[in-house]
């Protein structure tokens, strides 16, 4: 083993570690495995977590202070050790003390499996939202639920996607402490008795069946903070009680098969993003998790303030990350009445003063609705408080909007036997967020403008961003140091700082830096590439990536035409001048979304015939990365040059993506839709390449059918003609000529007669002049330089540390503890 020069620090922490491979696992270092070394460091940064822990909570309970309740279905967290160790301020004293013990840091904190406990965006999003928070010592607590299986590992098999069980949890995580004794009990089904005594109602709950919810925590600790936050993970279990009962009467197998029954609640992440089916087991997901939740932050507000309930408003504010989480709402009118004795009045307006509400989504197939049936049976007595809930909405409505009853069967929170659950967070909380301004716009203009007419004052945009930590602190050290070089460290934590480089977009010297840390990253990505796809790639060619959920709104199918058209351009016309490119792309379908897993095999057709066809001299190379996630994606921002965010115009909410890459200095090629609109004011309109139609330019033609226009294109462009003729004429799949039949029928023809509903083929032409335009200036080297280092200099505003600070000025009104 090397010898290693250790100081006292990192010697205590190296006997640390050894100590706990042997108390942990009964293995001395030389007996361990690696994943066995993972474990040990990450339980000693939680042990240090932890001591602070107990202060941290001393101190919030002694302040009195309000605290914040993030109710979100998906935290995506990825992994931790790393960004915990950077946030403890104690990544070098790790390096050393591994190094001394055999081992290097960067392979270590591989190891550790994500906790992918979310689809995308707003998953990620709640997880950055934990880290600013944290770092900006305001008291808040995540809460979600322990799925045993996160979002699907995805297999690529001949192209095609497949789905496998995400087993995170196989070796245990060192990161969570399970809450035994914290554990309550959620009921579902049954039947409510009302019972008039004393001159009042009570309610009974007969026959219902009853699921433990057991708390898991996992302390969180912010940038060089003091405080420390948890993340709540509620996992269901089966009563024992019940299963002796059944056991004792010899029935052992039923007890079994109910315990399972139980525990499915917790058992997996729906992996469907932007759109949602009613399904039972969400329901009662939904249920369980809100439930759980509401007992919890009752209990700690009886515990510390007594029964004043009316002040619950000033101690806690319940966000609700979409809809999901909206059960919460009734939940807490029914502990309120049923259980403290309040009348409706006083609930309604305490429930009211309690929850803030962010919408992430105008896709009308991802706004949800319960049959109202199943609402009824599974939820008996919360569908009573839901319905009184409408009765009242529908008497106001009626006094606001007399007679106008398209308006308020828009609004209504039950309409047609369905429960509409943004409508109900509508009409109950006291602040409704747009993730962008773009996206704000539309709610307040379009679905949610009924509303939005009564009281605009409820309305916030308040732009998304991302932890700087995570995003550029943890996977570019390298940038993260020439950039500290020259404006100090503090732009970390404080993002407005970061402007100060622009001053060096220009500086020969830097941008060489700059530009070779690019490279080194991009070295190391063509490395990843060569290992898991057998590509090689050239890291002098342009990286161009488009990594994120499958989507026909997200458009990949625009690129994969664009890669088309690029191609049989080369094939026709070898001396053509022509920068090479890389394009990349990483992306899980929902694995009911048919078309989307199309889409994924077709980049896997295109890639294999590009990549083999030797008359193009390797000018292109297509590589699809399997099971895209936190992980792949921290090496995909730091190592692309340019980052697609080709959305459908007034579709994405707002991305982050977007804002991942543009910190990392990749420039943006994309649409005037969600966030992309505030990047390009951001960095001006000579750093960023937009394009395409905008959002009321897509609205418009979405009114009507425009088959015309389609045809027109269609036989006009012949570039795009020929990519699309291709889908269906066998080149791309010699064995299976059919099967993208699909994608050319719906583009062409549409299905219900609306041709190209996403605008790829309307957006085409502008897109390939566009990717025309990258190529040229990307030879251009202190153009493209000074480009990317304004896209990094220009993204302070995109640090989530200026979003928490919005949504704590407009909406939480936290102190930070001192
Ligand atoms: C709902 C019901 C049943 C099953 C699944 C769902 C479900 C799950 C996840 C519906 C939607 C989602 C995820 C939505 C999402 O990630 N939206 C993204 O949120 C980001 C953060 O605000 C935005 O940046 C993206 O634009 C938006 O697409």
């Amino acid at each position: 083993m090397e010898k290693v020069k250790l100081n006292a620090k990192e010697t205590e922490l190296k006997n640390e570690i050894e100590g706990k491979i042997s108390r942990h696992f009964g293995k001395t270092l030389e007996d361990a495995t690696p994943k066995m070394v993972y474990t040990a460091c990450a339980l000693t940064a939680r042990d240090q977590i932890m001591a602070r822990w107990a202060i941290s909570h001393k101190e919030v309970k002694k302040e009195g202070s309000k605290k914040l309740y993030y109710l979100s279905f998906e935290f995506l967290m990825g992994r931790l050790l790393a960004s915990n160790i950077l946030n403890l301020m104690q990544t070098e004293t790790y390096r050393k003390a591994l190094k001394a013990l055999g081992y290097e840091l960067s392979d270590v904190v591989e190891l550790e499996n994500d906790a992918g406990l979310g689809n995308g965006g707003l998953g990620r999003l709640a997880a950055c939202f934990m880290d600013s928070l944290t770092t900006m010592d305001l008291p808040a607590y995540g809460c979600t639920i322990r799925y045993e299986y996160g979002l699907f590992r995805q297999k690529i098999v001949d192209g095609y996607q497949t789905e496998l069980p995400d087993t995170w949890l196989e070796n245990g995580n060192a990161w969570e402490i399970a809450r035994p004794e914290e554990s309550v009990t959620v009921s579902f089904g049954g039947q409510v008795y009302t019972d008039w005594n004393d001159g009042h109602f009570s309610f009974r709950y007969e026959n219902a069946h009853t699921i433990i919810a057991m708390p898991y925590d996992v302390p969180l600790v912010g940038y060089d903070s003091k405080i420390v936050n948890k993340l709540r993970l509620w996992s269901a279990k089966a009563p024992d009680v019940m299963n002796m009962q059944e056991f004792n009467s010899g029935n052992y197998i039923r007890s079994t098969e109910e315990k399972q029954l139980a525990e499915l609640i917790s058992k997996v992440l729906y992996p469907e993003d932007n759109h949602t089916e009613g399904k039972e087991l969400r329901l009662k997901q939904q249920y369980f998790l809100v439930s759980a939740t509401i007992q919890w932050i009752l209990k700690e507000y009886e515990s510390r303030y007594g029964y004043d309930w009316h002040n619950l408003p000033e101690k806690a504010v319940i966000h609700i990350n979409d809809t999901h989480p909206t059960l919460a709402i009734p939940e807490l009118m029914r502990i309120l009445i049923d259980d403290k004795g309040l009348g409706w009045d006083e609930a309604w307006d305490i429930t009211r003063r309690t929850f803030a509400y962010t919408n992430h989504t105008v896709m009308s197939e991802a706004l949800e609705k319960w049959p109202l049936d199943m609402f009824k049976r599974i939820l008996p007595r919360i569908s009573m408080i839901v319905e009184e809930i409408n009765r009242r909405l529908m008497e106001n409505l009626q006094m606001v909007y007399p007679n106008d009853f398209g308006k308020q069967k828009w609004m209504a929170v039950i309409s047609d036997n369905q429960v509409f659950m943004a409508n109900l967070c509508l009409a109950t909380c006291f602040a409704v967020n747009g993730v962008s301004k773009l996206h704000t716009k539309i709610l307040t203009s379009d679905i949610f403008a009924d509303y939005y007419r009564l009281d605009k004052s409820r309305f916030h945009a308040i732009t998304n961003g991302i932890t700087f930590r995570r995003w550029i602190a943890n996977c570019n050290p390298a940038l993260t140091e020439l950039i500290s070089s020259k404006i100090g460290r503090d732009w970390i934590r404080d993002y407005k700082q970061l402007e100060r480089l622009k001053e060096f977009a220009d500086d020969k010297e830097f941008q060489e830096r700059f530009a070779a840390i690019k490279h080194e990253n991009k070295v190391k990505l063509a490395e990843y590439i060569k290992e898991h796809n057998g590509i090689d790639v050239d890291p002098n060619s342009i990286f161009d990536v488009q990594a994120k959920r499958l989507h026909e709104y997200k458009r990949q199918l625009l690129n994969v035409l664009h890669i088309l058209a690029e191609y049989n351009m080369l094939v026709e016309n070898p001396g053509h001048e022509y920068t090479p490119k890389t394009y990349i792309f990483g992306a899980k379908a929902a694995p009911g979304y048919q078309r989307a897993k199309l889409i994924i095999k077709l980049i896997n057709s295109v890639a294999d015939m590009i990549n083999n066809d030797p008359r193009i001299e390797g000018k292109i190379k297509v590589v699809f990365l399997e099971n895209y996630g936190v992980s792949i994606a921290e090496k995909l921002v730091v190592a692309a040059d340019v980052s697609e965010q080709i959305s459908t115009a007034g579709k994405e909410a707002s991305g982050t993506g977007n804002m991942k890459f543009m910190l990392n200095g990749a420039v943006t090629c994309g649409t005037l839709d969600g966030a992309n609109v505030e990047m390009l004011e951001q960095v001006g309109e000579d750093n960023i390449y937009i394009f395409g139609l905008k959002a009321e330019e897509v609205a418009a033609r979405l009114k009507y059918n425009n088959s015309d226009e389609v045809k027109t294109i269609y036989s006009t462009n012949s570039a795009l003609r020929k990519a699309l003729d291709q889908l269906i004429s066998g080149e791309i799949e010699p064995e299976n000529t059919q099967i993208f039949r699909d994608l050319y029928q719906t583009l062409l023809f549409g299905d219900y007669g609306f041709p190209d509903t996403y605008m790829v083929l309307r957006d085409f032409e502008a897109y390939c002049l566009t990717q025309d335009r990258i190529s040229k200036d990307y030879n251009n080297k202190s153009k493209w330089w000074h480009m990317a280092i304004m896209n990094t200099a220009s993204s302070g505003y995109f640090s989530s540390d200026r979003t928490i600070d919005d949504y704590n000025r407009e909406i939480w009104h936290l102190e930070p503890i001192k």
